[in-house]
This record gives C-alpha cells, structure tokens and sequence, in this order.
C-alpha cells in the first residue's frame, strides 16, 4: 500500500478516543494533508449497520464468537469500502479503535479462541496495518464517570453495561499490547483535559511520523 498514513486511536470506555481523533484530524489537516476519520464498529455503510447490531446487544446471545464474526464483518466492509481507498489516493486515515479492540474485548477479555482471532485478523486487515497505534491508557473509575456524565441517563450500551472488574481487564489488556509491539503503538497517558491529552498526541505523531508536519504545497 502507497501513499497515505493509517493511525488508530485505542483503549477504554471515555479515554478520549473521538474526542483526540477529530482534534487530531484537524491537526493534519492544517497540515495541509487530506485525512478522512473513521471510526469501528462501523465507518462504511453497512459496517454502520452490523454497529447498531453490535452495541444494541442483539448479537450477545449467540455468544462471542458470533460477536467476534460480526465485527469482523463490520471491518472487512469498512476496510474495503473506506480504509483502503482513502490510503490508496494519499489520504491519512484517522480510526476510533481497529483490531487492537477485537484483540482485547472479544480476546483477552471475551475468551475467544486465538485461532479464530487471528484468521478473521488475516482476512480483514492483512492489507490494512496501522503505522501508529495510539493507546489512551485512563483509569476504568475516570473513563466511566466520563462516558456516564455524558450519557445523561440515557440505556448503557452492550460494553458500557458491563462492570469495572471487566474495564480493568481492557485497561491491562491494551497495555499488554503495546508492550509487545512497541514499534507500533504509544501509550498516551489520558488524564488531563483535552488540551493537554492533545499536546501529548501531537509529540507522540510528531516524533513516529515526522512527515506528519509537512505541508501540502498546492498545485
Ligand atoms: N468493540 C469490540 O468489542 N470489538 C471491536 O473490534 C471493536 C469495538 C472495534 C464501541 O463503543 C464498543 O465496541 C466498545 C468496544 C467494542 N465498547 N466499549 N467500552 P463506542 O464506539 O460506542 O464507544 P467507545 O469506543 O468506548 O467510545 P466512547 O465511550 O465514546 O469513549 P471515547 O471515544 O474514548 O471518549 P470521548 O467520546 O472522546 O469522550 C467521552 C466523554 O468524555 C465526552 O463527554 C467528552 O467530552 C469527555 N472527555 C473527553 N476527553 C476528556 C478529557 N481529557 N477530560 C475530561 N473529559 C473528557
């Protein structure tokens, strides 16, 4: 794959994903770059489809591995219909979680089987392998009071439902990877307001990617 840059945006419930994603964006495109920001479950039409499925809870009673296909679904759609042909014309894709999200929620945490894992892994991102992997690593208390402020009452989702023993779990689960792939992902320390969550992002973009800072010069 030629041209663009692919950055994902992963970790807990309320770390700030969306929230570092869009500013992160706007960063790179002041930059002079085309960016598209995306985000999974969904980012293509009918990924956005298989998402409502997915956080509505209706998959969860055919069990987690029937969760695990389901989102694989949504990716291959997503990576074929928007990933692949923002990266191919030049563009840098921004994406709120990718495979580290199925790696730990429906691995390490849901228990199902790496074997399955890693050959709808194959299958789906093969040919989508994020440059930059930027891990919010928040504590489970912080990033939940967060997401329950904003929710304002309204029905906790599939994962938001599930209790702190299961977010700490994601918390050590994301670390784990970034441990073992250091080449690829930062771990970003999330406390702080956005501002700073931000300033700490653009040091980690700058120093990975240092073709992040260059402007387009126009035609
Ligand atoms: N999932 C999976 O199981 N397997 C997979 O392969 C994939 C996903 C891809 C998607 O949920 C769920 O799907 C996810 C894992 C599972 N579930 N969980 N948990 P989602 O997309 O609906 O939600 P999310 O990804 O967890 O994101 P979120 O709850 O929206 O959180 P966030 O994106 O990390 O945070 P945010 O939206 O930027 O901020 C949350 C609130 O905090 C908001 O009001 C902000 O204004 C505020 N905020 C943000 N930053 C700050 C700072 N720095 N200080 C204070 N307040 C802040």
């Amino acid at each position: 794959m030629s041209g663009g840059r692919f950055i994902t945006l992963e970790g807990g419930e309320g770390s700030g994903k969306s929230t570092q994603a869009r500013r992160l964006a706007d960063l790179l495109r002041e930059s002079g770059h085309d960016v598209v920001l995306t985000r999974e479950p969904g980012g293509s039409p009918g990924a956005e489809l298989a998402r409502a499925a997915l956080l509505s809870g209706a998959i969860r009673p055919y069990g987690v591995e029937a969760e695990a296909v389901m989102f694989a679904a949504a990716r291959l759609d997503h990576v074929e219909h928007t990933i692949r042909p923002a990266l191919m014309a030049g563009k840098w894709v921004i994406c709120d979680r990718f495979t580290d999200s199925t790696r730990v929620y429906q691995g390490a945490v849901g228990q199902v089987p790496d074997a399955l894992l890693r050959g709808l892994e194959h299958a789906t991102a093969a040919h989508a392998r994020p440059d930059l992997t930027l891990i919010l690593d928040l504590s489970p208390d912080i990033g939940l009071a967060r997401a329950s402020a904003r929710a304002q009452g309204a029905q906790a989702d599939r994962f938001e439902g599930e209790g702190l023993a299961f977010h700490r779990a994601v918390r050590a689960a994301f670390l784990e990877i970034a441990q073992a792939d250091p080449a690829r992902c930062v771990v970003v320390d999330a406390q702080g307001n956005a501002e700073t969550v931000a300033q700490r992002i653009r040091s980690a973009v700058l120093s990975r990617l240092p073709e992040a800072r260059r402007a387009r010069v126009p035609a």
